[in-house]
Formats: structure tokens, C-alpha cells, sequence
């Protein structure tokens, strides 16, 4: 059992546009959101919800060169969470991606790795030594919030069952992000 009062569960990018029939879904996603219901009521410190959060012509789009169709802008009807997410036992809501020119898959850090969202000052603040994370996408959101939750020197813990990725072969990954110190949790 985690020392849930130094725990945080983090939810990452739980939104319309990143399941089924939205704009950029993860295959299955919204097979997590009965799990993440689950997890975030087990009585966590703090439970942070994050939301791609992008302005109308970021740079991660397509139009605009980017390696993604047009996804989660700004107060758009695809950021919002999904009407089946509990919302009551989220403490903390954290926007990423908001800068036009840089995107942000982790929820510490923008992909310049210096351009903090707040979130480690956040937890510390709240005396948490140990985040689970959750969410979408396994291997873009998800696992870039873990490594940064390493980086800031969290004890890390994936609830893997309570995440879906956009590519079919996660192994890799899965790999990469034990050696590095990350507890895969089902
Ligand atoms: C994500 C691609 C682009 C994610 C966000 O949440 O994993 N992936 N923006
Ligand atoms: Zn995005």
C-alpha cells in the first residue's frame, strides 16, 4: 500500500480528443476511465488532472508542420474531459502545451526541458514523494511525465492498466522506462 497522504496520482490527458471518434484517439482509451474513476478515490494526497491545452495554431499541428492533426485546443469541446471521468476527486487541474512554438508532453516540463508548468513546486509543496501516473497516451504523455517525475526525484509508479498507447508495441517502452527506474504497475 502507498503512504497515500505523500502520494499524488497524476491523470494525464484524459480528454475528449484522445478517445474513440476524437481528433486524435488512442485506440482503447476509453477503456482507462472506469480504472482512473478507481484509482483516483482510493484516497490519494493529491489528485492532479492535466489537459493538453494548446492555442489554435500550435506548432505540434500539421498545418503548421507539425507531426499531429489539430488536437485539444484551448477550451474547445475536444479539451474537455469526458463526461465519465469523476471530476470530484481532482484536486488540481494543470494546462500544457499553451506556448505556440514548443509543445509539452510531459506534465513538469515543456519539451525544451526548462519551462517548468509548476507541477513539481506544486507536489513538493505538498510534501509528496510519490506520484502513480495514468492516462493517455502510454507513450507520449504518460511516459514523458514519468521520466520527469524520476528526474525530479519522485518515487514513480505507471498503473498500466489505467493507460492506452497510440503505437501497437509498447515493449520497448516498457523497458526503456524500468531500466530507468519505473515501477509498471497492473
Ligand atoms: C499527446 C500527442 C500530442 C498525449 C498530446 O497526450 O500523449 N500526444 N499531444
Ligand atoms: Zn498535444
Amino acid at each position: 500500500m502507498p503512504d497515500f497522504q505523500h502520494s499524488a496520482l497524476i491523470i494525464v490527458d484524459v480528454q475528449n480528443d484522445f478517445l474513440p471518434h476524437g481528433a486524435l484517439a488512442v485506440p482503447r482509451g476509453d477503456e482507462i476511465i472506469a480504472q482512473v474513476n478507481a484509482l483516483s478515490h482510493l484516497g490519494f494526497g493529491a489528485v492532479i488532472a492535466t489537459q493538453d491545452w494548446h492555442p489554435a495554431n500550435h506548432c505540434s499541428f500539421a498545418p503548421q508542420g507539425g507531426p499531429w492533426p489539430e488536437h485539444c485546443v484551448a477550451a474547445s469541446s475536444g479539451a474537455d474531459f469526458p463526461k465519465s471521468l469523476d471530476l470530484s476527486p481532482i484536486s488540481h487541474i494543470i494546462h500544457k502545451g499553451m506556448a505556440q512554438n514548443r509543445d509539452s508532453y510531459s506534465a513538469f516540463f515543456d519539451n525544451d526541458r526548462v519551462t517548468s508548468t509548476g507541477l513539481n513546486a506544486l507536489l513538493s509543496g505538498l510534501s509528496i514523494n510519490h506520484v502513480v501516473i495514468c492516462g493517455l497516451a502510454l507513450d507520449f504523455c504518460v511516459a514523458a511525465t514519468a521520466e520527469d517525475a524520476m528526474r525530479c526525484g519522485f518515487r514513480t509508479d505507471i498503473a498500466l492498466e489505467a493507460c492506452r498507447g497510440i503505437n501497437a508495441d509498447q515493449s520497448a517502452l516498457l523497458q526503456t522506462l524500468r531500466s530507468n527506474g519505473i515501477t509498471l504497475s497492473d
